[in-house]
């Protein structure tokens, strides 16, 4: 005779649906100082119900920060106290972890022996001290448990009802120090003599730090840092007789809180222009404003209505320092030549 299999009978509770926790304890992304002991971290209370001032009894809070089981270095905790205000009876406190040895887990009590304490809408709970020393970088979590459902963790609300308290997990980061700029690198290295204003190049600098942007500053007052752009003053010019090599200090300064520095120093070589009456950048361009026009003819004519047409000193002399761009041809000298090719090339252009 067969038995009959026993019966099994699902029993379907209709979950309840529960009420909006009056306290919530959410620590949310917490930044610590990295290889910094006496770090804080600061539990709040959230109250979503703060018209009606529940009461707390007791709480018993275990928090766990990482695993505590290696093998990577964890922070640890060094401390735990209920310091606030509102949460100054009789407070215990245990450090210690489920892990032997592990320092990653906190267990804090508090009780209040007279029914319960008002809690107020963002009421600080509890504070844990942390210690990461050793560690520069990093995102552990920050878990938080009850440590018993029992009678002492619990508040009440007005008229004697249980409110559950809601503890949220949270992390912390470790990158909340600014780190100076680790290098600044300038994509010129080189000028040329007698232009006046020219530019050396682009400016970068590198910081650990993603999102720090940079104030740069060059020590040599010649020149200047405008739009990331290394240049010369536009009213300054290097002659290679004189300094064939030119070092400025770069500092370039974050924007990291305290404020980060670092300088270079970056050597540029001055190179000589065998042709310096010439505009070494486009040769039509005699005013030198990037645009072949009737006035670039014009300052060449005007050239030799004044002086004539002649050979031109190299060096240039003063008053002709830096000197005008009037030698179109590159031959050191200039002569009605110079104007015509300049009167060619608009010419030929279509109208
Ligand atoms: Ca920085
Ligand atoms: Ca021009
Ligand atoms: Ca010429």
């Amino acid at each position: 005779m067969r038995h009959r299999p026993a019966t099994r009978r699902l029993h379907l509770e209709q979950l309840e649906t529960r009420a909006v926790p009056a306290l919530v304890i959410d620590p949310g992304t917490i930044g610590l100082l990295p290889d910094t002991a006496g770090q804080v971290i600061e539990l709040r209370v959230i109250s979503t119900q703060p018209q009606q001032d529940p009461l707390v009894t007791g709480l018993n809070l275990l928090a766990q920060l990482g695993d505590g089981r290696g093998p990577l270095a964890e922070p640890v905790f060094t401390g735990v106290d209920f310091d606030g205000g509102i949460w100054d009876a009789f407070p215990v406190t245990e450090t210690g972890g489920v892990v032997p040895g592990a320092a990653q887990f906190v267990q804090a009590g508090v009780a209040f022996s007279q029914g319960g304490q008002a809690v107020a809408a963002d009421g600080l709970l509890v504070r844990l001290t942390v210690s990461t020393v050793g560690l520069l970088d990093g995102t552990f979590p920050l878990l938080l448990s009850s440590s018993e459902a029992g009678e002492d963790s619990h508040f009440v609300g007005s008229g004697g009802a249980s409110l559950p308290i809601e503890l949220h997990a949270g992390q912390i980061t470790l990158d909340g120090v600014n780190r100076p700029p680790t290098a600044i690198r300038v994509s010129g290295s080189s000028i040329e003599e007698y232009l006046a204003g020219e530019v050396v190049g682009n400016v970068t600098v590198d910081d650990p730090d993603a999102g720090d942007t940079h104030e740069l500053s060059v020590s040599d007052e010649r020149f200047e840092i405008v739009a990331g752009r290394l240049k010369l003053k536009d009213d300054q010019f290097l002659r290679h007789a004189e300094e064939p090599q030119v070092t400025l200090r770069i500092t370039a300064r974050d924007s990291g809180t305290p404020a980060g520095t670092l300088a270079v120093d970056v050597l540029l070589e001055v190179v000589a222009n065998p042709f310096p009456w010439q505009n070494s950048l486009d040769r039509l361009d005699v005013n030198r404003d990037g645009v072949i026009a009737p006035i670039d003819v014009l300052l060449v004519v005007n050239e030799l209505n004044s002086r004539g047409s002649r050979s031109l000193l190299v060096p240039p002399q003063w008053p002709l320092v830096p000197p005008p761009f009037v030698d179109v041809s590159g031959d050191n000298i200039v002569a009605p030549g110079d104007a015509l090719w300049i009167i060619n090339f608009l010419n030929s252009r279509p109208a």
